[in-house]
């Protein structure tokens, strides 16, 4: 591996021959078809069509109509040249309401998807669960009690046994602090309910339920490699103030901590447990035994990041503010008494979030420091700009080129560092429903006419495109870069 140079205007970054690239989508962003082949409904059909839940009254009824137009897509990633790619399985498409036999329309579905990769020679890398909970298990408590987790245990052996023979790489959830704190805790995605102590009671039965999902992937697909894919964030304070610093410390808990630590330490973070302790019912839905299960070894840590992030206690807003900085209140992190500010300079998204890809490589040495040193594949990471088709039917989206640019570098250093990150999927294959932004936001490195359900490959397909073929990154320094 070469060492950047770092006085070269560009450099040729080669990856080891054997890195795997990929592109991820989910089952409710892209695939539309609600009601078709006895699927259920899931949290986030309800949620949906509730009246100012989601920008513009979108829903994911037709998406990019995925379901329908498989082959195009599958086409789409062959001629983009991935080794592999990251999909989920719609619970409600297998156990329409959440228990009982499974639906074998549903599952023929993710049967041919499966046949399709591999007569393309994509590896599939499969998410069982990407935030569609069946409506009827919401309905039964959700994911605040603990026999959702069982109920995904039997979802899980269904699966596993129905596809298992085809599949290798198993990323039990996706994100659970977005399924726990943005859908019971700030209530912005499904099933919107705005309650601490049940965001809490989430977090664990999230996390119980992948202990549970190990062991049965592992009897019923003999070499299976079992991972979960958590959003991580790289949480620096806004001073060196011991509030901020605090504040940071308490950000960190909730996003990375309260994830990491018991999945690799078998432990909750303790000034975590006790920032939660008067919330019910809170971490108190733990039982002995519990953090076994979850702390079980796995094979590979999923990553998803996009941005970094810069805090304050809430306390100290005016002073920022009259310091001149742009401050935000953190809507993500109701509970946790602290805002956001911008480091001036830095680009934005689309998403409004910060540009740092250098916050990708500090949080991948940490991960390897303070965690573990198993494989480690960036399972999300990509940007949501304003493209437009131009008049000659061209999206030239180079911000987001810009973007990946940075971040594969930024990997790239993590690997010089001796990380042990072994593959990269960008987010995301197609625009798609972007959950409470609707299809406002697009993320996709291929455009999608969402009247027609029209596919074209942006100017970001095809610098990824040979990307993957040269296996290799040029680094250019963007000016300002951190
Ligand atoms: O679109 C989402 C995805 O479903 C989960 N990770 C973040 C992406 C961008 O917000």
């Amino acid at each position: 591996m070469t060492t950047l140079d770092k006085n070269a205007i560009a450099s040729v970054r080669p990856f080891p021959p054997e890195f795997l690239w990929g592109a991820a989508t989910a089952c409710y962003q892209i695939e539309g078809a609600v009601t078709a082949d006895g699927r259920g409904p899931s949290i986030w059909d309800t949620f949906s069509h509730t009246p100012g839940a989601v920008w513009n009254g979108d829903t994911g009824d037709i998406a990019c109509n995925h379901y329908h137009r498989m082959d195009e897509d599958l086409d789409l990633l062959q001629r983009l040249g991935v080794g592999a790619y990251r999909f989920s399985v719609a619970w409600p498409r297998v156990q329409p309401s959440g228990q009982g036999p499974a639906n074998m329309r549903g599952l023929d579905f993710y049967r041919r998807l499966i046949d399709g990769l591999r007569r393309r020679d994509i590896e599939p890398t499969l998410t069982l669960y990407h935030w569609d909970l069946p409506q009827p298990l919401e309905d039964a408590g959700g994911w605040c009690v603990r026999d959702t987790a069982e109920r995904f245990a039997d979802y899980v052996d269904i699966v596993a046994r129905a596809l298992g023979t085809d599949v290798e790489h198993w990323i039990t959830l996706n994100e659970p602090w977005c399924s726990s704190w943005l859908g019971y805790g700030a209530g912005e995605h499904a099933p919107g309910v705005k309650d601490i102590g049940k965001a809490a009671a989430a977090n664990h039965h999230l996390l119980y339920a992948h202990g549970l999902a190990v062991p049965i992937l592992r009897s019923a697909v003999p070499g299976a490699k079992v991972g979960i894919t958590l959003n991580l964030g790289d949480h620096q304070p806004g001073s060196m103030h011991e509030l901020d610093q605090a504040a940071a410390k308490r950000a960190d808990g909730n996003l990375n901590r309260l994830f990491l630590e018991p999945v690799f330490h078998g432990r909750y973070p303790e000034d975590m447990l006790e920032h939660y302790r008067d919330v019910s019912p809170g971490f108190s839905v733990m039982r002995d035994g519990d953090l076994e299960v979850i702390s079980q070894p796995i094979d590979f840590l999923g990553v998803n990041y996009y941005f970094p992030s810069t805090v304050i206690d809430a306390s100290r807003e005016s002073e920022a503010r009259l310091a001149g900085y742009y401050v935000s209140p953190d809507v993500q992190f109701p509970d946790l008494n602290l805002r956001s500010i911008e480091t001036p300079g830095r680009g934005k998204t689309s998403m409004d979030w910060e540009i740092k890809a250098s916050g990708l490589t500090s949080l991948l040495v940490r991960i390897r420091d303070d965690y573990t040193d198993l494989p480690i594949y960036i399972t999300e990471n990509g940007a949501a700009f304003d493209d437009y088709v131009d008049p000659d039917n061209r999206v030239l989206d180079h911000n987001r080129v810009a973007y990946l640019q940075e971040h594969i570098s930024a990997m790239h250093d993590a690997l010089d560092a001796g990380v042990n990150v072994q593959g990269y999927f960008v987010w995301s294959l197609l625009d798609n429903f972007e959950w409470a932004f609707g299809y406002s936001r697009r993320f996709g490195i291929v455009w999608v006419d969402f009247p027609t359900g029209n596919r074209l490959p942006k100017e970001s397909f095809h610098w990824y495109c040979e990307t993957i073929r040269s296996n290799s990154v040029v680094y250019a320094r963007s000016v300002g870069a951190e």
